[in-house]
């Protein structure tokens, strides 16, 4: 059976959990691994030691999360869904896992600067500076563009921005900078309880 590998919190193996769940890949197994600690499972399967990382029943090993999700829809059980090849909806992901990577640089920034993901020393100088900046245009563009009521099928811009926001809420809660972002929210309550998100929901 096909594994994946992630953690529960990284956003890019939620949305290649998600992708995985949403396209029905048939009997998907989840293997919880430490990427922080050179887990001997996940390096074994991806040398360059991140989640998430998908292994096939006969051991070839995918990483990256849109490289998953590409695959997940040759693989699934569900019908091909030409939405995700939309131009339009690529560029709605791309936002989203731009945030994404700008807020787990943010996390790894601080881990360089003090070891600490609470010390917010690194998010001061140029570099946070410009990965806040990343987050806080990122969400107030996908809030003004996102569509608010998804279709039967969740297509991968939906996936990603929902991502995109409950990583940025877990990582940085009560963060004075999160802009106001009415329409992702209304996005995430009517998607709360689709099994791809419901089932990927991040926690600490
Ligand atoms: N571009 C990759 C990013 C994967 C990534 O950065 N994963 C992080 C967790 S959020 C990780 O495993 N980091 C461990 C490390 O950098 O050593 C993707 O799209 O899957």
């Amino acid at each position: 059976m096909p594994t994946l590998l992630k953690n529960t919190t990284s956003p890019f193996a939620r949305i290649a959990h998600a992708a995985l769940i949403e396209a029905a890949v048939p009997d998907l197994a989840v293997r919880i691994v430490d990427q922080w600690n050179d887990d001997p499972v996940l390096l074994a399967a991806n040398s360059a030691g991140r989640v998430p990382c998908l292994v096939l029943e006969d051991r070839t090993a995918i990483a990256e999360c849109l490289l998953i999700a590409r695959h997940a829809g040759l693989a699934g059980a569900a019908p091909p869904f030409p939405r995700d090849e939309d131009p339009h909806i690529l560029a709605l992901a791309g936002l989203a896992l731009g945030i994404c990577d700008a807020a787990v640089q943010t996390l790894v920034g601080r881990r360089i600067v003090s070891g600490n993901f609470t010390d917010t020393a690194f998010d001061a100088g140029g570099i946070g500076i410009r990965r806040r900046r990343a987050m806080v245009d990122g969400l107030a563009q996908l809030d003004a563009r996102i569509a608010e009521t998804p279709g039967e099928r969740l297509d991968l811009a939906t996936l990603g921005a929902v991502t995109a926001l409950d990583y940025v809420g877990l990582r940085f809660p009560d963060a004075g900078w999160i802009p106001s972002t009415p329409r992702l929210e209304r996005l995430c309550a009517v998607t709360a309880e689709r099994p791809a998100l419901r089932d990927t929901k991040p926690f600490l």
